[in-house]
């Protein structure tokens, strides 16, 4: 079950992932967030009392992938998930990931920020 789900949330080079069916709202999720250019919702996979997804409804793939002109996008979706943090009572302090590509552990190509909190974190990551 776990490698079935892992392997469908593995886009095709230009397909479509996991995260535009849940923008599309053909996956239903507790939406925590949404504006015209991102929604937020709960991680399927939680790594921390707290984890939180911000993702971007424009299909970027990777951060690797992301031009100039997506930067008022970068940082919308940051600021979405310092209010998250907020809303979540995320008062001590939170993480910001974005994994990107093999090395970075990316496992869903679409961009996405995770926001973990709600215990203390660890450095370096693993
Ligand atoms: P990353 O490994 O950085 O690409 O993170 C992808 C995250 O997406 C991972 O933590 C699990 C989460 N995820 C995958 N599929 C779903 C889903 O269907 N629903 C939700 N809520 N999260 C998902």
């Amino acid at each position: 079950m776990a490698d079935e789900t892992k392997k469908a949330q593995v886009a095709q080079p230009g397909g479509d992932t996991i995260f535009g069916k849940i923008i599309r709202k053909e996956i239903p999720v507790q939406l925590l967030y949404e504006d015209d250019q991102c929604v937020a919702f709960p991680d399927i996979s939680p790594q921390a009392p707290t984890h939180i997804l911000v993702v971007p409804k424009k299909p970027i793939v990777r951060l690797s992938e992301a031009e100039e002109c997506d930067a008022a996008l970068l940082g919308h979706l940051m600021i979405v998930a310092k209010k998250c943090a907020q809303d979540a009572g995320l008062a001590k302090g939170y993480r910001i990931v974005i994994n990107d590509g093999p090395d970075g552990g990316q496992s869903v190509y679409h961009i996405h920020i995770h926001v973990l909190g709600g215990r203390s974190m660890e450095w370096p990551p693993g």
